[in-house]
């Protein structure tokens, strides 16, 4: 059996077994294996010549251990996201985006209600890509954004608190769907509309299909202002920015504008789009645009003047019909777009297609991969991972040979491996930056079928982790883990990227900070004002007297600076809950409708006088 004493050392004498674990601490490794090597007998995690595998061992993660990356994965129509820790698959944290979710009071308070209001009001949506704002092409730990595919919405998480701050409601747009930044430093934000719908939708025109258009939009990182939009022939599904701040992909499926399944697949052929962003960015300088929603919306349909001439706004790229994802190189040289219907890759010059004229002259290679193509990745050694959905597998292909071999030829398929069922995307460590880490990959799969116990007819999803860190052993499947309903895209970081903060920093929020002195009851024609701080084991007022009919708002600090400990406000019968971690405040406004006694109390366990922390509110009978 492997034992702590026989691998942690330093020095040359690494472990050959080891030697090849990329930026893990090897002390840390050796421990790994210690740990897992005392359990091994039972985990099954020896290989027939006693062996630990590396990649077993490296991602086991002990107590006490962190991972070394964040993920970031959507939950489809759960409408939020999940944080977990890679390798140990680890679910970390959710981050409510769409839709309330009482743990963190999401939803609950005034400001995060006013949020989801503002943004339209939906009580859910379907977040599918989840993109880590950059700069210089590397993840820059500020923000995440992710699409609302249900009703065209783009939100931002800030990652100084893990939590959603703005959510636009994209004009123009019915399903957002492809979301992703323009890089290299994150000037836009791009959603990428896929329904098709009368512009505007407002009634006056319902059946004429032929008419119906989507858009791109370009949203600033910061106002979440929606800059531009740019209207396009046919859908749009996926999209990924160029590394070098002048294109951006999409591509789409239904260039006959049909409403039938039929009707949207009877053409050979769809387009990859490829948008010349300072192109557009001079049409709309240049005031060449309709104003619609209020946003400048540019006409990029392939009779457009604006793609009449020698710089072309939009280039329609022919690809075999209806593509599905896109991802971009990490050299930024070729977008890679995967057939879906077709056992091919489209792979896209990019350079070349600044230098054409004839966009379909920059496809530069078709590899033949396997039945149902959906999402590639990258491990910044020249290799691509593409999703075949109806092979349930995994394909590791060379981009470089792909574009030698230039027709769908089989030859630059590395590698396959069989993943547990039908995977939608998968994503390596920082694929979506210059310079992948190479090291893990993982496999979003749409079924799990038997892989885990029965839980009834809804199973789990499975979330797959494979190493790929080892070009000569190959790619190696590592960890089922379950999800619940519906992973689509993720985002893998480097833990030391990101920065969260610990506690709130009271300049962070608009909310007025309530200390001890503080304190105070404001009442004034049928509105009382309560302001109150919260600490181990009180609020700042044992009770608090309101008149029936009353419009009553909390705001209410937590005013302890100790890390993890949470405080919140609940009130039985009135749906009052708010989250309050250290140094943050919220308010909460409702109508004190039914006179009584209800008993304000904290519903995290902060202490062991947890359950003793609580007020009355005493709501008075109407005279
Ligand atoms: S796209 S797998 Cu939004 Cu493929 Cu989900
Ligand atoms: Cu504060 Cu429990």
């Amino acid at each position: 059996m492997t034992t702590i004493e026989d691998h942690a050392t330093d020095g040359d004498d690494r472990d050959p077994l080891f030697a090849r674990i990329p930026r893990r601490d090897f002390m840390k490794a050796g421990a790994a294996v210690g740990a897992v090597g005392s359990l091994a007998g039972c985990t099954g995690l020896l290989s027939d010549d006693g062996q630990v595998s590396a990649a077993d061992a490296d991602a086991s993660v002990p107590p006490g251990e962190h991972d070394d990356y964040y993920a970031f994965l959507s939950g489809g129509h759960s409408g939020e996201i999940r944080v977990y820790g890679i390798p140990s698959m680890r679910q970390l944290i959710r981050i409510p985006v769409f839709g309330r979710e009482s743990a963190r009071g999401y939803g609950y308070d005034d400001r995060s209600s006013q949020m989801l209001e503002d943004a339209g009001g939906y009580s859910w949506g379907d977040a599918h890509h989840p993109r880590v704002s950059q700069t210089d092409n590397d993840y820059d730990g500020r923000w995440a954004f992710v699409n609302d595919k249900a009703n065209g919405r783009m939100a931002r998480i800030d990652l100084k608190y893990f939590e959603t701050d703005a959510i636009v409601d994209v004009p123009n747009q019915q399903g957002t769907h492809g979301a992703c930044c323009m890089l290299p430093d994150t000037k836009y934000v791009f959603g990428v509309g896929e329904f098709r719908v009368p512009m505007p939708n407002d009634g006056r025109e319902l059946d004429d299909p032929d008419s119906y258009t989507s858009t791109i939009a370009a949203i600033d990182p910061e106002s979440m202002n929606v800059e531009w939009e740019v209207l396009v022939d046919g859908n749009m599904d996926n999209g990924d920015g160029g590394k070098e701040g002048r294109w951006f992909f999409a591509t789409g499926y239904n260039s006959e504008n049909g409403v039938t399944e039929s009707e949207m697949s009877s053409s050979e052929t769809d387009w990859v789009k490829a948008f010349d962003v300072p192109a557009i960015e001079e049409a709309v300088e240049a005031g060449e645009y309709e104003e619609v929603g209020g946003v400048p919306l540019v006409d990029g349909t392939r009779d457009s003047s604006l793609n009449g001439g020698d710089r072309p706004i939009v280039r329609y790229i022919d690809v075999a019909k209806s593509p599905h994802g896109v991802s971009v190189t990490p050299d930024g040289k070729y977008a890679i777009a995967s057939g879906k219907l077709d056992p091919t890759c489209s792979v896209i010059d990019i350079e070349a297609l600044a230098e054409t004229n004839d966009p379909n002259e920059a496809i530069v290679g078709r590899p033949s991969l396997g039945m149902g193509p959906l999402h590639t990745a990258y491990d910044g050694r020249g290799h691509a991972y593409t999703t075949l959905f109806i092979d349930s597998q995994v394909v590791k292909w060379d981009i470089e040979a792909a574009v030698e071999a230039a027709d769908e030829s089989e030859d630059p398929v590395v590698e396959k491996i069989d993943v547990h069922y039908n995977p939608g995307h998968l994503i390596a460590a920082e694929s979506y930056t210059a310079e992948p880490q190479g090291d893990w990959l993982v496999a979003l799969n749409k079924l799990s079928k038997d892989r885990f116990l029965n839980v009834g007819p809804m199973k789990p999803e499975n979330d797959q982790l494979i190493y790929i860190g080892d070009d000569d052993a190959g790619m190696e499947l590592v960890k089922d883990t379950p999800a619940y309903a519906e992973p689509h895209d993720a985002s893998i970081v480097s833990a030391d990227k990101i920065q969260p903060a610990d506690i709130y920093d009271p300049e962070d929020y608009d909310e007025e900070f309530v200390d001890h002195d503080d304190s105070d009851i404001v009442r004034e024609d049928g509105r009382v004002h309560v302001k109150m701080y919260s600490q181990r084991n009180e609020f700042g007022f044992q009770d608090v007297t309101v008149q029936e009919g009353d419009e009553v708002t909390f705001t209410v600090t937590n005013i302890e600076t100790t890390p993890d400990l949470l405080h919140s406000l609940a009130i039985p019968e009135h749906d009052v809950n708010i989250k309050l971690a250290p140094q943050e405040t919220r308010e909460v406004t409702f109508t004190a409708d039914e006179p009584g006694v209800y008993w304000m109390y904290c519903a995290f366990f902060c202490s062991a006088l947890h359950l003793e922390m609580r007020s009355r509110l005493l709501v008075e009978p109407a005279e």
